[in-house]
């Protein structure tokens, strides 16, 4: 009996030992398993008197159970370690910085857009939009422009077929608006236009800007005052003037080109007019009782000239070198 008493100690010993729960098993088969000398001792049971038997095998049971206990405390003490092993080693610092992340940032033509959009709005404009395939009717015949004349060449439209094409001006945008709305009427239409032309200043998409203003005492002076502010704003320079050249626009009587105050000389910016009445009878707006302004602008042109951009294809190739410059 001593020497199962032993077999306690010796057990206890080899599970301190152990530090892998695989290992454990091992030790736990040498101890219990069929060829232990637990088993040994139960089957030994058959060789004592029946009178002692059950006192003697109770006492082996006592001995089994004190080594599994200890086994499985051990089994919990290694398991226990082993979480804190792991939990240690896959710590996050979570105080620590993250990753820097890239943030994306307006196209310049679209600051530039956002910028002009902001200045109008402050006095009074709203900004409007409208459909980039647009139909015969709103992009040629309502600006005065009918089937034969031959601005309708000069513009190089894309077709998308005999009735519809792509926009090439945003005045449809306009004349849309003019239909949907009595004067007075104070509106400015960005966004992006397209022309068959692409070299080196001509892009086949580009963006444009034309304001519109309908009441019933609208003048060129008004224009000029309006234009010459706005650019004053845009460009954040106080003395900055204009003039205005005659010119000719199918949709404007009289029209001028648009030239502003440049390093010492003078730099054509777009161009603008008093609203024909053929203009104003298309959208059903009586041009005996109100007259209106309308101008234009090349958006890609006036971001050139604010940023120094020497070259209009750098808007659209998408280098982030040149673009991360406007964040
Ligand atoms: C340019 C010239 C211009 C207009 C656009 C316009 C719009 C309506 C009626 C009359 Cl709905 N006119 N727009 C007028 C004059 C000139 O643009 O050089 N743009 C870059």
């Amino acid at each position: 009996m001593s020497d199962l008493n032993q077999l306690i100690n010796q057990a206890r010993d080899e599970f301190l030992n152990c530090s892998k729960l695989a290992d454990l098993d091992h030790i736990k088969a040498k101890f219990l398993g069929k060829t232990g000398p637990i088993t040994e001792a139960m089957k030994a049971l058959s060789t004592l008197p029946v009178e002692e038997r059950p006192q003697k095998g109770a006492e082996i049971n006592q001995i089994k159970n004190q080594i599994e206990d200890l086994l499985n405390a051990r089994k919990k003490e290694i398991a226990d370690h082993e979480l804190n092993q792991k939990l240690e080693n896959e710590k996050i610092d979570v105080t620590l910085p993250s990753r820097p992340q890239d943030k994306g940032s307006l196209h310049p033509v679209m600051k530039t857009i956002e910028d002009i959009s902001q200045i109008f709005h402050s006095i009074g404009f709203d900004v409007t939009d409208g459909p980039e395939i647009e139909d015969d009717f709103h992009n040629f015949t309502a600006l005065n422009i009918p089937e034969s004349h031959p601005a309708r060449a000069m513009h190089d439209t894309f077709y998308v077929n005999k009735e519809y094409v792509l926009r090439t001006h945003t005045s449809p945008v306009q004349v849309r608006h003019m239909e949907e709305n009595k004067p007075p009427i104070q509106i400015i239409s960005p966004g992006r236009v397209y022309r068959v032309d692409s070299d080196a200043t001509h892009s086949p998409m580009f963006h444009q800007i034309e304001g519109l203003m309908v009441n019933e005492e609208v003048n060129f002076a008004n224009l000029k005052g309006i234009v010459q502010s706005f650019l004053q704003c845009f460009f954040e320079d106080e003395k900055l003037t204009i003039r205005f050249r005659p010119s000719y626009f199918p949709f404007t009587e009289p029209s001028a080109e648009i030239d502003m105050s440049w390093n010492g000389g003078w730099l054509e910016i777009g161009g603008c007019g008093m609203i024909h009445p053929n203009v104003l009878k298309h959208v059903k707006i009586d041009p005996s009782q109100y007259q209106g302004f309308a101008f234009g602008l090349g958006v890609e042109r006036l971001t050139m000239l604010k940023y120094g951009v020497n070259d209009l294809r750098h808007f659209f190739n998408h280098d982030l070198r040149f673009l991360e410059q406007f964040r």
